[in-house]
């Protein structure tokens, strides 16, 4: 915008249709016209020509502004920030902007302080939702943020996404999921990785007063520390969580006193004054610089209304809004700006002019742009895989424990970007030596023990994927992948929806019962990782099927989830032969043929089928789906057509297990050909008890599978 102009758009009945709006409007044409022929450049000296280089066009990190200079970047920023704001909630009144509208009147300073060091595309940072002048800061254009906002065509999430949760991952200014905390790892995995690829990258990423209580808040900070990776934690304290004031949040002096528990620095600054917010976040840079290491910064901020747009801060008490406001830091930038760059009352007003006159500009233009079709945004959940021809592997006669942990020493070896994590991988191994001898052969940076923190486990290998690594996370026992629901299932499950980035990710769950170990360490969960969207799921159940599966799993670009069951670990030997094409492993697997009834077995109950059906007493087909993903289940539909019959067993519960979701479909496919109704074998719905008699009564058996058969070969639909 060198020149300011007038749209006919700008006077859509749709964007000022009420009497105040249209006085609004008359000032806003006033000063438009007054500004329109005269270039921003000529407004003052050196300020940048157009809205997006106000936020871009100053160096960064290792420089050190002095403070002319960080002003005259800094106060602009601001300044578009909030009028961003006021007018994001106005365009929210009008029912133009859909969702809601985070406040963040009063966070101006401590946003722009905190980003300006950053270099985008370098450093990993992952914001919050009080941050959209760090945002702006780095390199997102005030129009981006507008169409994201109203959620039209042009939004960077193309409407998949409203407001606060967009970023520009390819930039490694990651989108961020509501879940408070739960980004904070995403940016220690994702920066750890790129300096381990060789990038001087330093990370920031940011909470708030209320999400400094999560879990993921210490986990990720823990693993900071632990692993030694410079990354600046924010923590934004503006006296509120919602309506609920610091003094129920936490029982300390200062946030930042918690650096001291992780043995590393940490600072409470100003958070209305952006140059001491900039300052300490220079230093810290300088100090992991020299000593890689998090640090912790308190920022400490207002809020200067309520939560977002539906909440007026009636619990806020008159004299705290009143102290605020005095405060408000976009009047104390102007001040400094005014100060430090020798800037007057009429050079300051021809500034905000312009600037306000370009943003309308970028509202009137994000107005004009299409609604989002659902016919032309993809609504894909995985990213498009192509896969490398890989080296072919035969084995013969190995267990699935053997043909994990070649699969995974042959993955390592041909990858050097590759790494494997977990609790206890790497001296010992893992629980179930799948890992035994990997950390002699690839060395500890490679096979990492990880501290007992699942969320941030998975959320820093989401972000280490963002960065160049592929990452292989080993779950101790399946039970303890639920500790990371929501870093698996909504964050590395919508990444590729959310971000348009593949999000390459391997995690490996044993599972299952029938090895006396209760409740806590027998459970299957594929039903529960079925549920989220975005996730490849994977259940072999022979040596060659799990050899192939960590195979495809991790030549796969998307999140994959391999269930490894237990008592298959160290179950009947076989071969494997593997020509290496990948192409060719998607597809369910066929044990014995049949014609009276096809038997679909899940996991540890393939065995239990083929029991049933050994002998050739009973004319049956017995199927492993081995990807538990509808699109591959045609060649077990086919079977159902021909036997007419479907019997399907699970180990899970019968509510908790994949077996009516199967059987649903087959219903929906072949119901014409169907003899009879479908049976469903199943666990009670009780979690899985510990004695040996107990756990056995409660296991679905082939005595089970075989009075099944029976009654079903007995049974004609009339
Ligand atoms: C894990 C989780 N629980 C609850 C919420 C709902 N929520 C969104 S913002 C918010 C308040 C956050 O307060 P704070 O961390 O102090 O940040 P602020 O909004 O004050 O910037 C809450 C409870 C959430 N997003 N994530
Ligand atoms: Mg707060």
């Amino acid at each position: 915008m060198g020149k300011v102009k007038i749209f006919k758009s700008h006077f859509k009945k749709q964007y000022y249709p009420s009497t105040t709006t249209k006085i609004i409007l008359y000032c806003t044409i006033r000063s438009t016209i007054i500004m329109e022929a005269m270039p921003i450049s000529t407004v003052i000296k050196s300020l940048p020509r157009d809205l997006d280089a106000v936020f871009t066009g100053f160096p960064r990190f290792p420089k050190r502004l002095g403070k002319e200079e960080f002003w005259r970047a800094a106060y602009p920023a601001m300044y578009v920030s909030r009028q961003m704001d006021i007018r994001m909630k106005e365009l929210f009144r009008r029912g133009l902007v859909k969702g809601t509208v985070i406040l963040i009147s009063g966070n101006e300073a401590s946003s722009v302080g905190m980003a300006m060091p950053f270099r985008p595309g370098k450093d990993p940072v992952a914001l919050l939702h009080r941050n959209l002048a760090a945002h702006l800061t780095l390199g997102c254009s005030p129009y981006s943020a507008i169409c994201q906002y109203m959620a039209n065509a042009d939004s960077p999430t193309h409407g998949k996404e409203g407001n606060v949760h967009f970023g520009d991952a390819a930039n490694l200014r990651f989108p961020m999921l509501s879940h408070l905390g739960g980004m904070l790892a995403v940016a220690v995995g994702g920066t750890w990785s790129a300096r381990r690829n060789g990038q001087d990258a330093f990370g920031l990423t940011v909470i708030g007063d209320g999400g400094s209580s999560t879990g993921q808040f210490h986990e990720s900070l823990n693993m900071a520390s632990v692993h030694r990776v410079p990354v600046v934690f924010i923590v934004e304290n503006n006296g509120y969580a919602f309506s609920t004031p610091v003094k129920d949040q936490y029982n300390c002096k200062k946030l930042s006193d918690r650096a001291i528990g992780y043995g590393i620095t940490g600072k409470t600054v100003n958070g209305l004054d952006a140059f001491e917010v900039y300052t300490a976040v220079v230093d810290a840079m300088e100090l992991m610089a020299g000593d890689p290491q998090p640090v912790l910064i308190e920022t400490m901020t207002v809020r200067l209304e309520g939560h977002a747009v539906y909440d007026n801060a009636e619990y806020v008490p008159a004299d705290v809004k009143a102290a605020n406001l005095a405060k408000d830091p976009v009047n104390l930038a102007r001040a400094a700006f005014m100060n430090n760059c020798g800037v007057g009352d009429d050079e300051l007003t021809s500034l905000e002019t312009t600037l306000l006159a370009g943003l309308d500009e970028e509202i009137r233009k994000a107005l004009n742009v299409a609604r989002p079709s659902a016919a032309s945004v993809s609504m894909d959940v995985f990213a498009p895989a192509k896969y490398p021809s890989i080296k072919p592997y035969s084995a013969q006669n190995v267990r699935n424990t053997n043909a994990i942990n070649t699969a995974l020493e042959h993955i390592l070896a041909e990858n050097p970007d590759a790494f494997v994590c977990g609790q206890d991988v790497g001296l010992y191994g893992s629980p179930f030596k799948t890992c035994k001898g990997l950390i002699d052969k690839f060395g500890a940076d490679r096979v990492i023990d990880t501290p007992i923190c699942e969320a941030g486990t998975v959320g820093f290998c989401l972000g280490a994927s963002q960065t160049g690594s592929r990452p292989i996370v080993e779950f101790q026992f399946a039970d303890f992948s639920t500790e990371a629901v929501s870093q698996l299932g909504l964050n590395a499950g919508t990444w590729f929806f959310r971000a348009d980035r593949p999000a390459p990710l391997l995690f490996r769950l044993p599972c299952g019962a029938g090895v006396t170990l209760g409740a806590f360490h027998s459970g299957e969960f594929e039903g529960l990782w079925s549920r989220f969207p975005g996730l490849k799921l994977f259940y072999p159940v022979t040596p060659q099927e799990t050899y192939e599966a960590l195979m495809i799993g991790f030549y796969d670009p998307n999140p994959c989830v391999v269930f490894e069951h237990k008592l298959l670990y160290w179950g009947k030997p076989g071969d494997i032969e593997f020509d290496g094409d990948l192409e060719k492993v998607c597809r369910p697997r066929k044990y014995v043929s049949g014609d009276a009834v096809t038997i679909v077995a899940i996991g540890a109950m393939v065995e239990q089928a083929l029991n049933a059906v050994d002998g050739k007493k009973y004319s049956a087909e017995v199927w492993n789906p081995f990807i538990l993903d509808k699109s591959s289940f045609g060649p077990i539909f086919e079977s159902i057509r021909k036997t007419g019959r479907l019997l399907v067993v699970q180990e899970s519960g019968e509510t908790a297990g994949l077996g009516d979701h199967f059987i649903s479909l087959a219903v929906m496919e072949c119901f014409d050909r169907l003899k009879c109704a479908p049976v469903l074998i199943g666990a009670p719905d009780t979690p899985v008890p510990f004695a040996r008699e107990l756990e056995a009564a409660f296991l679905p058996d082939s005595d089970r599978i075989r009075r099944a058969i029976e009654k079903l070969t007995g049974e004609e639909k009339q």
